[in-house]
């Protein structure tokens, strides 16, 4: 495939960016953090959507050179942010079972200088589906390290409880299904306050994904809710636009 030809050559070349969404503190009224989401700027294609690349990337296995080049550029951007602002990154399955991310991860720490407690790996529950101790081992080193854990896109995969059973998340990340019928549908009230009061309970931080609109925003704060993300208060924005203010760091 021509595509997947060209994924190889686009950490070369310079084609690969990341953009930021902010995660607002519901409670302070600011930005926690922000999450850095991927994009491909092929030369002839034009933008590419993550939703196309990264399957061909994880099926070709360069998902874990382009995983290594995310971690890398997100800590050394995150370098030049307010030191109480967190950054997240995604990882794929693949990544997380290669025997060099450990290494990477310290040695780009290291050459930032950002603080582990400002790093927060998300993992989907299709890597917990594996069962596999060796990726159970490498989550533990790297929450030894300081680095944060984040279960991403909760409630959409198979028998999720369980995997909160199985590693000690810093926090689950409710998945935009839940959030996008919040106002009009009491059961998708019903999941969302549960699921906030289950980590409480576990003492993981809560961050409800796909807020767009203003009644959402205040079902969850009503709930307890720590953290929103979503177009209401911001879309991804790519680095060189992060706005930092006093006060209102954005
Ligand atoms: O940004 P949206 O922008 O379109 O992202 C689409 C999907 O791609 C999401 O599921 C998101 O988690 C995933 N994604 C975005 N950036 C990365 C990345 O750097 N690595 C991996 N593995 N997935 C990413
Ligand atoms: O799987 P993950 O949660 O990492 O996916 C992030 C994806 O969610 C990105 O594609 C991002 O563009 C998208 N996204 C972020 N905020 C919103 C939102 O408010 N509504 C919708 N529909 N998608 C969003
Ligand atoms: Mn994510
Ligand atoms: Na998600």
């Amino acid at each position: 495939r021509a595509l997947e030809l060209d994924l190889r050559a686009a950490i070369v070349r310079g084609e690969l960016e990341l953009h930021y969404q902010p995660l607002l503190d519901i409670n302070r009224g600011v930005t926690a953090g922000y999450e850095a989401l991927l994009r491909w700027n092929h030369a002839s294609r034009g933008t590419v959507s993550p939703d196309v690349f990264i399957p061909i990337a994880e099926e070709t296995g360069v998902i874990v050179e382009i995983g290594e080049w995310v971690i890398r550029t997100a800590l050394a951007e995150a370098a030049g942010w307010p030191e109480d602002l967190t950054v997240a990154v995604n990882m794929s399955p693949a990544q997380m079972k290669d025997g060099n991310l450990l290494p990477v991860v310290v040695n780009a720490l290291a050459q930032s200088g950002v603080l582990p407690s400002r790093l927060e790996l998300e993992i989907t529950e299709n890597l917990l589906m594996q069962e596999s101790e060796e990726v159970l081992a490498t989550l533990h080193k790297l929450r030894d390290l300081g680095v944060k854990i984040a279960l991403d896109d909760f409630g959409t995969g198979y028998s999720s409880l369980n995997y909160l059973r199985s590693f000690p998340f810093d926090k689950i990340k409710i998945d935009r299904c839940f959030v996008s019928e919040l106002a009009e549908r009491e059961d998708c009230q019903a999941i969302v306050r549960s699921v906030i009061s289950l980590a409480n309970e576990l003492k993981m931080t809560t961050t409800a994904e796909g807020v767009e609109y203003g009644e959402q925003l205040e079902k969850l704060r009503k709930d307890g809710c720590d953290q929103a993300q979503g177009f209401l208060y911001s879309r991804a924005v790519p680095a060189g636009e992060l706005e930092f203010k006093p006060g209102q760091k954005r």
